[in-house]
């Protein structure tokens, strides 16, 4: 059984099953208001840090239903970190905990959150495409430099991109994210990290700026930026949640037949509206 934090059965399926108090709800109602400089950093770089999203009792809250949902989904996994492929040893990864646990579907459909993408990727309303925990194990591994949306069946993918909320400190050394400020502009190439990972040649030369956060702190990434993230040399968990859009408007496409089959887009035809049950508007 994965040792998660202080987390067990018991108290991770009371969590689980509890409601989002009151306060919490209020927080993830309340919009976030990005100023013109934070708009032109994120345009021109692919990529922006926001401090403080959430805090206090708030944080606390989230952090222990999405710890607990990792415990639940991993707690069958028993192997060592050495004992995992290559691609696992980066990080413990659970996806559509949204659907799975109704007390996470309110932090993952949070208008709070939602408003920083509609904001930084400049349409009228944006989509949830999934969700994602990312616990980087003690030792774990880097994250392989990659493109997201390579792996995305979107015909628009500028507009698509990720929120990443630090649940614990994040400091360098705990394997922080890193990114290549505007690469978003270049040609994207696939790389497949689950095989073969290798940094492409377009960025080989290119400074990486890395993003430590405090719990609570997010980043938000382009779906088209170049990205990664260090070893975690601690002897804690990097716990990370992170919550992915797409604009209303972004259409299927399986022309890529690696990532066609990617769950958000479940039944749909080539060129139809992303429109599912796993995508709802958010805002
Ligand atoms: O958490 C990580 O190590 C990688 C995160 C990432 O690649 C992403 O959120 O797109």
């Amino acid at each position: 059984m994965v040792k998660i934090l202080n987390m067990n059965k018991q108290k991770a399926e009371e969590l689980l099953n509890s409601k989002t108090p009151e306060f919490v709800l209020n927080k993830y109602s309340e919009l976030y208001e990005l100023n013109n400089s934070q708009i032109d950093f994120y345009r021109g770089n692919g990529f922006i840090k926001l401090e403080q999203v959430f805090n206090g009792e708030v944080l606390s809250f989230i952090k222990n239903i999405i710890e607990a949902s990792v415990f639940i989904r991993k707690e069958a996994d028993e192997r060592e970190l050495k004992d995992k492929t290559q691609y696992q040893q980066s990080f413990l990864q659970c996806g559509f905990l949204a659907f799975d646990f109704p007390v996470v579907q309110d932090f993952v459909l949070s208008k709070r959150l939602g408003s920083i993408a509609k904001c930084l990727l400049e349409v009228d309303h944006v989509r949830l495409w999934h969700d994602q925990a990312l616990f980087k194990e003690p030792a774990g591994r880097k994250t392989d430099v990659h493109v997201d949306s390579s792996y995305w069946p979107v015909t628009e993918p500028l507009k698509s991109g990720t929120i990443w909320l630090a649940l614990n400190d994040v400091p360098i050394e705990k394997g922080c994210l890193f990114f290549y400020p505007e690469s978003q502009k270049l040609v994207r190439e696939y790389v497949d990290i689950f095989n073969s990972p290798h940094v492409p040649e377009s960025i080989a030369k290119s400074d990486k700026v890395f993003t430590p956060l405090k719990a609570g702190d997010i980043t938000f990434h382009s779906g088209l930026t170049y990205h990664g993230a260090g070893q975690n040399q601690t002897d804690e968990y990097r716990e990370g949640m992170t919550v992915i859009y797409i604009s209303d408007g972004n259409k299927f496409t399986s022309s890529d037949e690696r990532n066609a089959t990617h769950k958000s887009c479940s039944g749909l035809k080539d060129g139809e509206i992303i429109d599912t049950v796993y995508t709802p508007v958010i805002i």
